[in-house]
């Protein structure tokens, strides 16, 4: 009698009929939407720091404890503005272990991104190497990025940052409702950038928001942004459009009343993943190192080929072929993609960038995935690593 395969990829059915995505995808309830919609619709307004927008900013600005939100079409026309509004020259300190439109904003702004290695510990940008590239002459600011729903270590570039004169931002594009010791994101960089993109925790199909508490900073924010809502105008090099509309605005605030509940929800299924994986050899699963307070944006593992039976690309073949759509954030490094292949790199390259390029796994969270769900991709990972011969082999005779 023979047995049934343990896996899709040696000849089982998939796991899952449908795919099962990474990003959080949390679509507000369908009544409330149409509600929303419906308000829009008897204002005839659709965009131009209309009063959604105008209710997006002041709530955030409350509930953050800043000065000032910028509420943005996207993060990454966000970080391009922020960029302007800091009047940056020549070359910005930046992790290549970040999403492309971190560098993408500094080439739209006419910068150079200056790559510095992230620690192999806490996957953040590293204080040594940028103490080390600050001895870079043209050095105009450092741009961190918080990522996973953690913090980089933000008091130690700032310190570096204050010594050279120059401003720290963020890149949080992950970090929306995320504390560190020293405060909420949002309130840590001398500007700091969210996304409202629809794979993260706050999702507003796209969107993001620039939060900043200096006065100057933000009245020349409004004016790149566009001239409605801008206020006085005030001399900026380039102005954009980075309008959010009216209906962003909306969902962002649906999704922010029930923003508690999608924390808890990612919480519990975070807890399901740790469970199940903590024990499992060669795969480490990543925890929040310095947020005292995390979204759960990304369930972020770690494969050692050597312990592990296979590598990280296999276990991505492997859950692929169940319908798991696990993601390999962040690959290539951005030091490897044009147009940056090409540029300078310190001495010794960025090794720690590369070695989580090539090792780092993301898993299913959000509102697509279940409980039962997150057991099960739990199990067939223990499954892969079991039969890790069979799938070597299988994975050979496809190529
Ligand atoms: N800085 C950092 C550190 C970032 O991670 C990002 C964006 C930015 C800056 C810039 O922020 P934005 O300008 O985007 O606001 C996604 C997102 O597009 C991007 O926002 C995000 N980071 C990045 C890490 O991931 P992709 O191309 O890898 O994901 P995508 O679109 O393939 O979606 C993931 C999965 O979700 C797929 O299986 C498809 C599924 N999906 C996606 C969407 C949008 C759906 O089923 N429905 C959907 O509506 O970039």
């Amino acid at each position: 009698m023979s047995s049934r395969p343990p896996l899709a990829l040696l000849g089982a059915a998939p796991a899952f009929d449908t795919p099962l995505p990474v990003g959080q995808l949390n679509f507000p309830d369908w009544n409330s939407y149409v509600e929303a919609m419906r308000s829009i619709f008897e204002r005839q307004y659709y965009t131009n720091h209309g009063p959604l927008v105008q209710a997006l900013e002041s709530t955030l600005q409350e509930r953050l404890g800043v000065r000032h939100v910028i509420a943005v079409t996207n993060a990454t026309i966000g970080l391009i503005m922020a960029a302007e509004a800091l009047q940056l020259h020549g070359k910005v300190i930046t992790p290549a272990f970040s999403f492309v439109a971190t560098a993408q904003s500094l080439s739209w702004a006419g910068l150079e991104p200056l790559f510095c290695d992230v620690d192999r510990d806490s996957q953040h940008l590293c204080p040594k190497a940028v103490e080390a590239a600050l001895e870079e002459p043209e050095v105009s600011a450092i741009l961190a990025v918080n990522l996973w729903g953690d913090f980089a270590d933000v008091p130690r570039l700032r310190a570096l940052a204050q010594r050279r004169g120059i401003p720290l931002y963020l890149d949080s594009a992950h970090a929306f409702g995320c504390v560190s010791e020293e405060g909420p994101a949002g309130t840590l960089g001398e500007v700091e950038v969210f996304s409202f993109h629809a794979t993260k925790v706050l999702g507003a199909t796209e969107g993001g928001c620039i939060c900043t508490s200096d006065d100057t900073l933000a009245a020349r924010l409004r004016n790149i942004r566009s001239s409605y809502g801008a206020g006085p105008p005030v001399p900026v090099a380039r102005t954009a459009n980075g309008r959010m509309s009216e209906a962003q605005a909306a969902i962002a605030l649906l999704e922010l009343d029930r923003f508690p509940a999608l924390v808890e929800r990612n919480r519990k299924l975070f807890s399901t993943y740790k469970a199940g994986l903590e024990d499992l050899p060669g795969l480490h699963l990543r925890m929040p190192q310095r947020a005292i307070e995390t979204n759960y944006q990304y369930v972020v593992c770690e494969i050692d080929a050597s312990t592990f039976g296979f590598d990280r690309d296999a276990l991505q073949t492997v859950l692929r072929a169940e319908n798991v759509l696990a993601r390999r954030y962040f690959y290539p490094g951005i030091h490897r993609v044009h147009p940056y292949c090409d540029m300078m790199l310190p001495p010794d390259g960025l090794p720690h960038t590369d070695a989580l390029c090539t090792r780092l796994l993301q898993l299913p969270l959000g509102q697509r995935v279940d409980i039962s769900d997150a057991k099960l991709i739990c199990d067939l990972i223990h499954r892969a690593r079991t039969h890790s011969g069979a799938v070597l082999k299988a994975l050979e005779t496809r190529r």
